[in-house]
């Protein structure tokens, strides 16, 4: 009896409600457009997809107020989409898929990661930005929730049910030393403190320079725990605004072509990646011409890196 074909639960978050930019809603459609799907079929996956306009609560307008809580921008709406993109990353992966979300916006980490963990409670979150998206509503300098979804994934402080019962639905799944950041280099005072007393390992681009891109994931890897199942966050900005320049926050001094690749080719060869995201692509962001189709190219490669496509 022949074994069942290998799945991807492909997931589309075409969603910006985190952040103030227009225009990272559409990363996901443009992903798929340029055949995303066939990309990864062609590595002999096959693919579940419910197609690129299934989320429901994405396309939800404000025709529903939603004031700030706090210093918190959007705060409903962030919670709702994420619910769903929960449920349905965790279908896929109950199903023994391996998921793909493609965002839209990094809030949608609170969704992806929570997912995941319900099927992987043992599971490490490997966290690849230029950023730690650690803020919580108590810290966050902007008020934009894209900057804060892990903290109510680890339950950082501000973000209890009591204190936000508006998303009183995420359990707080991720325990500090599971967690590890490769790329940082905007981090905010209060993030730092966070980093600081939770003592998160964070490989940030100094590191990347000091140790190389194979020795840091290697160290990363060690520091999770070698057998975990493992969730890739990859944020785009990430990598070097040269790269990847439609994007919403980028950082110069970011991760290169390759050091990217070989992050997503490494997880790849573990053989325990069980989600990936590849988040932040902004095809309403450029600069140049082409600017726009090298990151949703480099998108679409990452994916296939992180899915086997350079594995000899
Ligand atoms: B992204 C920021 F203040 N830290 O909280 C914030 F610098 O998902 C940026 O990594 C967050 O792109 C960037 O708003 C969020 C800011
Ligand atoms: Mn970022
Ligand atoms: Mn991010
Ligand atoms: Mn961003």
């Amino acid at each position: 009896l022949k074994a069942a074909q290998p799945t991807i639960g492909l997931v589309c978050a075409p969603f910006s409600g985190g952040q103030p930019r227009p225009g990272v809603e559409t990363g996901p459609l443009q992903l798929i457009e340029s055949g995303l799907v066939g990309d990864i079929e062609a590595l002999g996956w096959k693919v579940d997809f419910a197609g690129a306009d299934t989320l429901e609560s994405a396309s939800l307008v404000s025709d529903k107020p939603d004031p700030d809580i706090g210093v918190l921008k959007k705060p409903r709406l962030v919670s709702k989409v994420n619910q769903e993109v929960s449920e349905r990353v965790y279908k896929h992966s109950s199903n023994g898929q391996l998921t793909v979300t493609i965002g839209g916006d990094h809030s949608l980490a609170m969704g992806t990661v929570s997912g995941t963990f319900k099927q992987h409670p043992d599971a490490a979150l490997i966290w690849v930005d230029a950023h730690a998206d650690i803020n919580t509503p108590l810290t966050t300098p902007s008020g934009n929730l894209h900057g804060c979804p892990v903290s109510f994934l680890m339950g950082l402080p501000g973000t209890s049910k009591d204190e936000i019962p508006e998303y009183a639905w995420i359990e707080p799944v991720l325990k500090s030393e599971r967690l590890v950041y490769i790329g940082l280099r905007d981090i905010d005072a209060g993030e730092r403190k966070i980093l600081r007393e939770n003592n998160i390992k964070a490989f940030s681009m100094h590191h990347v320079d000091k140790y190389g891109i194979g020795k840091v994931v290697e160290m990363a890897l060690e520091h999770v725990g070698k057998d975990r199942p493992i969730h890739l966050s990859f944020d785009v900005d990430a990598l070097d605004p040269t790269v990847a320049p439609s994007t919403g926050t980028a950082v110069r001094g970011g991760l290169t072509f390759r050091e990217g690749h070989y992050i997503c080719e490494a997880l790849a060869e573990t053989g325990r990646l069980v989600s990936l995201d590849i988040m932040e692509i902004n095809p309403s962001i450029a600069a140049m011409e082409g600017d726009v189709q090298q990151t949703v190219d480099v998108g679409r490669s990452l994916i296939r890196c992180a899915l086997g496509e350079t594995l000899l």
